[in-house]
């Protein structure tokens, strides 16, 4: 198993240079939204494509997955909000422990059930501690998780609950205000939380402009990652990856 795209995050923060995702959920696109967004995340120099969400209805991951691979090279990496959503022709899966739970099912219950399966998979595997951060409104990934997220402006929580994430040797933190927040999170946690951590912070969950993406980065996310803004508006990756990647980086 390689360890290619963690290789390249970890250069990339080393440097101080943010990344870019776009989230596709695969229920929602259609061969032809496929091929728009593959292009237009090309043409913006997206840095990955994300694939998966707290809850998939159709049956179409393989499918979907196979469409991205043959339109462009950007890595795909899966965000499964299930087992079920794992399939060999992505290039990485973001194992996911949903840590600021307390349900024992997404903490370690799922992974034990599908570990075989993983690992037969041959994707890269990344470790990932997954915080459900309170976006201001029930979320899917709220109700489906089973657990009480973080309360927006308990920056200690967060700060403690991603470091044990690291402690416990995870590769790295995802705070998530879920897929359409209200409200993303704030800068003053991403601050306090990548300053007691190393390892990469990815921050999702209703970001809808670039400035706002532009801030996070500053505060010190690492990757972001945004859905439903661009699958409302496509056009908007281009802003969006301009801005995030217009942070100055170390030695520039
Ligand atoms: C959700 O972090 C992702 O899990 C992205 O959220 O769809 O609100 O951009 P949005």
């Amino acid at each position: 198993m390689t360890n290619r795209i963690y290789q390249s995050l970890l250069q990339q923060k080393a440097k101080g240079q943010k990344s870019f995702a776009v989230l596709i959920d695969p229920d929602k696109v259609t061969v032809d939204k496929i091929d728009e967004l593959t292009a237009l995340a090309t043409e913006a120099r997206v840095d990955y494509l994300l694939v998966g969400g707290s809850l998939v209805v159709t049956n179409r991951l393989d499918e979907v997955v196979q469409q991205i691979k043959k339109n462009c090279d950007i890595p795909v990496i899966l965000f499964p909000g299930s087992p079920s959503q794992i399939t060999p022709y992505a290039d990485a899966l973001l194992y996911l422990s949903l840590i600021s739970g307390r349900n024992a099912e997404l903490l370690i219950g799922q992974h034990v059930i599908s570990a075989p399966f993983v690992k037969q998979s041959r994707l890269e595997i990344i470790s990932t501690g997954y915080m459900v951060i309170d976006g201001g409104a029930p979320t899917t990934v709220s109700y489906i998780s089973n657990a009480a997220p973080i309360p927006a402006d308990k920056n200690e929580i967060a700060m403690c609950t991603a470091m044990a994430g690291e402690m416990l040797g995870m590769k790295l933190v995802y705070m998530d205000a879920g897929s359409g927040a209200k409200r993303p999170i704030t800068e003053s946690m991403i601050e306090k939380v990548a300053e007691v951590i190393e390892v990469p912070l990815v921050i999702g969950g209703g970001i809808c402009d670039p400035e706002k993406a532009y801030r996070n980065c500053k505060a010190g996310a690492d990757l972001i990652v945004i859905g439903n803004a661009i699958e409302k508006d496509a056009s908007l990756i281009k802003e969006m990856s301009a801005a995030i990647h217009s942070v100055p980086t170390r030695i520039s």
